[in-house]
C-alpha cells in the first residue's frame, strides 16, 4: 500500500511536467521513420494483393518476392522496431526523472543513426533486386552481404538504444535506493533484455554464417543451424512486438479511461513470465523440419504453451479494470460495464480493437503451436491470417492508438475533436479491412493455398483454381487498409502540425486496494539466470547435433 501511494504521489508531480524538449526531438525522429516504413510497406502490401489476384502485373521487371521482402522488412522490422525505440523512451524519459541523461540521450541518439544507416542499406538491396530472400532470409537463398551488413547495423543500433535505457534505469535506482522502479520503466527494461538475449541468435547467424558466406569467403552453409539460430530469435522478435502493446494495455489504457491498474504485480509477474518463456520456444516454427528430434520439439511446444500463460493473465487483468471501473460508475449485470467504456475516444478505441482482436488472434497461435494441426496449416496463407491479425492488427492498432495521444504529449500539442474522429475512422478501416483480407487468407489457408506465392492458377489445377475468389477478397481487404494506411500518415502528420497546448503523459495508477508489488520481481540477477536456464535446456543438445552432424553444406542460390 505504501508503495501504490507512494507512485500515486510521484505520479502527481510527473503530471504537470512538459516533455523536455531535446527528448522529444529523440522520440519523434524514431516515430517518423516508422511512418515512413508503414507507407512504403503498406504500398508494397497493396501490390502484393492485386499481383495474387491477377488483377495486375508488376511494372518495370519488378519480382513478387523483392516486393514481398520490402514488405515485411519494412512493416515487421523497422515500423515495429522504430516505434516501439521511440515510444519506451518517451515513457522512461516521463517516468525515470523527467528527462533522459545526456548520456542516454546519445545512446538512443547513435542507436537510431545506426539503425537508419541500416534499414537504408537493407531496403536498397531489397529494391534493387539484390535481396529477394524475405524478411526471414532462410539460407540457401543467398542475398548480397550488404543486406546482412544492413540488418547487422539495426541490430546493432538497437541494442545501443536498449543499454541507453538499462543505463537510465540504473542510474534511477541509484538515487531512489529501496524504491521499486515505476512499472513502465520496468517493463521496458524487460522488453530490451528479452531483445538482447533473443538478437544474440540472429547476430550469430547474420555474422559468423551469412556475411562470410555471401562474401565467397565460405563455400557452403549450414541450412539447419541458419535456420534455428534465427527462429531462436524469431519467436521471441514476435514478443518483442507485444510487449510494448501490453505496456499500453496495462498502463496506458486505464488512466485514459480514467480507471486503475488493476495490479503492479501481476502485471510485473507477467512480464517476467514473458522474459523466461519467450526465448526457448522457437521450435514451434520449424515442427516440419526432419533435422530436430521430436523430443526436443515436444518440450519446446510445452514451453510455447507456458508462454500462453502472461498473455491469459493479461486478459484476466485488462477485463478486471474495466469491469471494476463500470461497476464504480453503477454498471449492472455482467456485461454492463462494457457500455460505459469510452468508445469514442480513439486513444481506447484503437487500442481496444487491438485486445478484442486478439483473441482469435491467439486462437489461431495455439492451432499453430499443436504438432498435428501445424501439419496442417504451416507455409499456408492461414499463418499470414495468423500475424495479420496479431502483429498487423492489434499490435498495430495498438501502436496507432498510441500515436494519438504520444506525439501532441512530447511536441506540446493537443488533440482535436477533429483528429480523434478521423483516427475512429481510421480504427474502423483497419478492422473491415482486415477481417476482410486476414479472414479470407485463414479460410484459403486451409483449404490448402500456400503463403508466399505469387499469380498462378498451377496451369488450372481446380484446386488452385478455387482459390481465387479468396484472393479477390484479399485484395479488397488490402485496398480498404491500404486506405487506412493512408489516412494514418495523415493524422500523423496532422498530429505534428496540432495547435499547441498541453497534454499530459498517461501513466495509469494502482488500485489502492491492491497488494503491495514484492521487491523479488526486481531480481535482475535471477529473472536472467532462470532464462538462460531454460534456453541452455530447450536448445543445448539440438544445437550440439546441428554442429557436430552438418551434412555436406548448401551452396547458395
Ligand atoms: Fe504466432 C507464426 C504460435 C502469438 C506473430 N506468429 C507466427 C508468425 C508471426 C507470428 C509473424 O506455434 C509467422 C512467422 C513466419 O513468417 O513464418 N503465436 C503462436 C502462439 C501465440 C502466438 C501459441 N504470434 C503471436 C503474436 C505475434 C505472432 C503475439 C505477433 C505480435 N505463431 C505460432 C506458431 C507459428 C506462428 C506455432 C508457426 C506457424 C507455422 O507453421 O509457420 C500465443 O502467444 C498467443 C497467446 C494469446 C492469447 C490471447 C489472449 C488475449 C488477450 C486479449 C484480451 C482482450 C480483452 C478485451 C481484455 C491466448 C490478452 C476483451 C473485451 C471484450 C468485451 C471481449
Ligand atoms: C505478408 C498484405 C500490413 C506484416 C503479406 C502478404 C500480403 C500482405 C498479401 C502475403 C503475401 C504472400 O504470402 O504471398 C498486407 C496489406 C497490408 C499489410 C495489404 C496493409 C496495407 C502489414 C503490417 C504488418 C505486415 C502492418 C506488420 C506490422 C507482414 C509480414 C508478411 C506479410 C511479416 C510475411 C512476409 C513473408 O512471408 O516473407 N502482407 N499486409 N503486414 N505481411 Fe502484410
Ligand atoms: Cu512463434
Amino acid at each position: 500500500r505504501n508503495l501504490s501511494l507512494q507512485a500515486a504521489a510521484q505520479q502527481g508531480e510527473l503530471e504537470h511536467h512538459p516533455f523536455d524538449p531535446r527528448d522529444a526531438k529523440l522520440v519523434i525522429a524514431y516515430l517518423i521513420v516508422a511512418f515512413a516504413a508503414l507507407l512504403i510497406g503498406g504500398i508494397a502490401g497493396l501490390l502484393q494483393t492485386m499481383v495474387k489476384s491477377g488483377s495486375i502485373k508488376l511494372p518495370y521487371g519488378m519480382g513478387y518476392y523483392e516486393l514481398l521482402t520490402a514488405h515485411g522488412v519494412l512493416m515487421a522490422i523497422v515500423f515495429t522496431t522504430f516505434f516501439i525505440i521511440g515510444f519506451i523512451y518517451s515513457g522512461v524519459s516521463h517516468t525515470l526523472g523527467g528527462k533522459l541523461l545526456p548520456v542516454v540521450s546519445r545512446a538512443g541518439w547513435l542507436g537510431f543513426a545506426l539503425m537508419t544507416a541500416g534499414t537504408a542499406l537493407g531496403v536498397a538491396m531489397v529494391l534493387t533486386g539484390k535481396a529477394s530472400v524475405l524478411y526471414t532470409f532462410y539460407a540457401p537463398m543467398k542475398a548480397s552481404p550488404y543486406f546482412y551488413i544492413g540488418l547487422a547495423l539495426l541490430v546493432v543500433g538497437s541494442w545501443v538504444s536498449g543499454w541507453g535505457l538499462f543505463y537510465q534505469l540504473k542510474f534511477w535506482k541509484k538515487t531512489h535506493t529501496g524504491k521499486i522502479s515505476p512499472l513502465f520503466a520496468f517493463m521496458g527494461v524487460i522488453t530490451f533484455l528479452m531483445w538482447q538475449i533473443a538478437t544474440l541468435g540472429v547476430a550469430a547467424e547474420v555474422l559468423i554464417q551469412l556475411i562470410p558466406w555471401s562474401f565467397g569467403w565460405v563455400e557452403t552453409i549450414n541450412v539447419m543451424l541458419s535456420r534455428t539460430l534465427f527462429w531462436y530469435f524469431g519467436h521471441p522478435l514476435v514478443y518483442f512486438w507485444l510487449m510494448p502493446a501490453y505496456m499500453c494495455w496495462y498502463v496506458i489504457i486505464p488512466k485514459i479511461i480514467g480507471g486503475k491498474i488493476y495490479s503492479d504485480a501481476l502485471a510485473r509477474l507477467a512480464f517476467i513470465l514473458l522474459l523466461l518463456f519467450s526465448i526457448p520456444v522457437g521450435f514451434h516454427h520449424q515442427l516440419m523440419e526432419p533435422g530436430i528430434s521430436p523430443f526436443w520439439k515436444y518440450l519446446q511446444v510445452v514451453l510455447t504453451f507456458m508462454v500462453v500463460v502472461p498473455s491469459l493473465m493479461t486478459a484476466f487483468s485488462l477485463f478486471a479494470t474495466f469491469e471494476l471501473y463500470g461497476r464504480e460508475r453503477g454498471a449492472k449485470g455482467l456485461f454492463g460495464w462494457f457500455s460505459m467504456l469510452p468508445w469514442k475516444d480513439v486513444r481506447f478505441f484503437a487500442p481496444f480493437m487491438g485486445m478484442l482482436i486478439f483473441i482469435p488472434a491467439g486462437a489461431g497461435g495455439l492451432i499453430n503451436a499443436s504438432n498435428q494441426m501445424n501439419a496442417v496449416v504451416h507455409n499456408t496463407l492461414w499463418v499470414t491470417g495468423h500475424f495479420h491479425l496479431t502483429v498487423a492488427t492489434s499490435v498495430a492498432l495498438t501502436f496507432f492508438g498510441i500515436t494519438y495521444w504520444l506525439i501532441p504529449t512530447v511536441t506540446g500539442r493537443v488533440l482535436t475533436p477533429k483528429m480523434n474522429k478521423l483516427g475512429i475512422v481510421q480504427t474502423i478501416l483497419w478492422c473491415v479491412g482486415m477481417f476482410l483480407m486476414s479472414g479470407a487468407m485463414h479460410l484459403v489457408g486451409l483449404f490448402g493455398a500456400p503463403r508466399r506465392t505469387a499469380y498462378t492458377t498451377y496451369e488450372s489445377n481446380p484446386d488452385a483454381l478455387s482459390w481465387m475468389p479468396y484472393y479477390v477478397f484479399m485484395a479488397v481487404g488490402g485496398t480498404v487498409l491500404f486506405i487506412g494506411v493512408l489516412l494514418m500518415v495523415y493524422n500523423v502528420a496532422a498530429l505534428l502540425m496540432a495547435p499547441k497546448g498541453e497534454t499530459a503523459y498517461p501513466i495509469g495508477e494502482t488500485m489502492e486496494n491492491a497488494e503491495a508489488t514484492p521487491a523479488y520481481l526486481e531480481r535482475w540477477g535471477v529473472w536472467i539466470s532462470l532464462s538462460a536456464i531454460l534456453i541452455l535446456i530447450a536448445y543445448t543438445i539440438p544445437l550440439m547435433d546441428m554442429i557436430m552432424n552438418p551434412g555436406a553444406g548448401s551452396k547458395g542460390f
